[in-house]
């Protein structure tokens, strides 16, 4: 946490003697760099763990709930009844209903695509493409199914890259040794066709006794995929190993992820190289809990172009990083302990950068209206007063 939103956390808490969960949305904040002053705004409260994020072409929201409901902000209001319920969700500990992605072609096909864990106890993972019409989820078409799941490290994300393939993000399903197993979906980023069929350049295709949809491996609990806008490089964070594994804590990722490559998991983490292995650009000791990933692109925040974010649940913030393609050039945290553990984080339609709460997830400390879509918003400076003339001034 840095100096500034520290000192700024501490000024509102001391003002109306608040936990750090139930900071006020109205909040004000500025950047350590000081470039960006915000307010953060309350969208839709009272969700149970909304996992992810998606717009409709009328802007309004559909958010995924991780016992497995859809729901809806339509017109800024949370609908009271979900949209949808997945029928063979299997919640369980950190499982459940995951991502929600719309189709580069949603305005055409109507297609929407869900991750969530099924079957007993939440042990293996799937993607469903749905057509959303007249606002109900039809027609359901299994994209990958058996993926290994577990309560725990299920990933997973599921969003569409710039070259129209599907990516998605496979947990290790707490079985270490799979994420070198290339027989095996789990502990990879598996790249599809939208139909689920598998593209001919994936670099595993032809290769005897190996996945062909994988498209990177190693990677032990993957939450968050962005694509750089100018550059089309995927960025991916990924969770670092727990104490109970034996192999120290923290030593959360962001890797640039490349086809064919191997992330290390479970034979290094943290900062550790290896000959035929990728370290990560940048690793978060202690853990952060990285959950997300985006890069703004919008207009209502020059400063934020070009940048790439995600959200923290352990670490109870959103991380800001400036690139210059590969290179980071400086990173910073944004609403440190004020609204407690963090999910999602996109950019909506109105340039606004949108977050999810996770406090009602069994690890936080939820505020009254918790769980919360918030959103952040400019503030402008105040304009200096124009000074005061003199008493005697003519
Ligand atoms: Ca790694």
């Amino acid at each position: 946490m840095n100096i500034t939103s520290l000192t700024a956390l501490f000024a509102l808490c001391f003002s109306i003697a608040c936990s750090p969960a139930n900071t006020p949305a109205d909040a004000t904040f500025q950047t350590a760099s000081g470039d960006v002053n915000f307010t953060v705004e309350t969208v839709a409260s009272g969700l149970q763990v909304p996992w992810a994020l998606a717009w409709l072409p009328n802007g309004d929201i559909l958010v995924t709930e991780r016992p497995g409901r859809v729901r809806i902000v339509e017109k800024g209001k949370l609908r009271e009844k979900p949209v949808f319920v997945v029928p063979d969700v299997e919640p369980s500990s950190e499982s459940g209903l995951m991502d929600i992605s719309l189709h580069p072609d949603f305005a055409k096909n109507k297609f929407i695509y869900l991750a969530y864990s099924y079957n007993t106890d939440g042990k293996k993972v799937k993607v469903v493409r749905y057509v959303y019409k007249n606002g109900e989820f039809t027609e359901p078409k299994i994209v990958i199914d058996n993926i290994p799941g577990a309560p725990n490290h299920a990933g997973m994300r599921a969003r569409f890259g710039p070259d129209g393939k599907l990516y998605i993000t496979a947990g290790d399903s707490t079985d270490w040794d799979l994420a070198q197993d290339l027989s095996s979906l789990a502990g990879k980023v598996l790249r599809l066709n939208d139909d689920g069929s598998i593209p001919k350049d994936n670099p595993f295709v032809g290769r005897k006794d190996v996945r062909a949809e994988i498209w990177t491996y190693g990677n032990r609990n993957p939450q968050g995929i962005a694509f750089q806008p100018a550059t089309g490089l995927v960025f991916e964070t990924e969770h670092g190993p727990s104490s109970f594994e034996g192999k120290g804590s923290g030593g959360d990722e962001v890797n640039i992820l490349e086809a064919g490559k191997n992330y290390g998991w479970p034979v290094i983490h943290h900062t550790e190289k290896r000959d035929g292995m990728e370290s990560p650009l940048l690793e978060y000791s202690p853990a952060c809990a990285p959950a997300s990933a985006m890069f703004y692109t919008g207009s209502v925040f020059k400063p934020f172009v070009g940048n790439f974010f995600f959200g923290c649940l352990r670490g109870q913030r959103i991380i800001r990083v400036r690139l210059d393609g590969r290179k980071v050039v400086g990173q910073e945290d944004l609403v440190s302990g004020a609204y407690g553990r963090i999910r999602d984080v996109a950019q909506g339609p109105d340039g606004f950068i949108y977050f999810t709460t996770s406090n009602q997830d069994g690890r936080g400390r939820p505020a009254a209206d918790d769980d919360r879509i918030l959103r952040i918003v400019p503030k402008p400076v105040d304009p200096p007063k124009a000074k005061e003339k003199p008493a005697n001034a003519q």
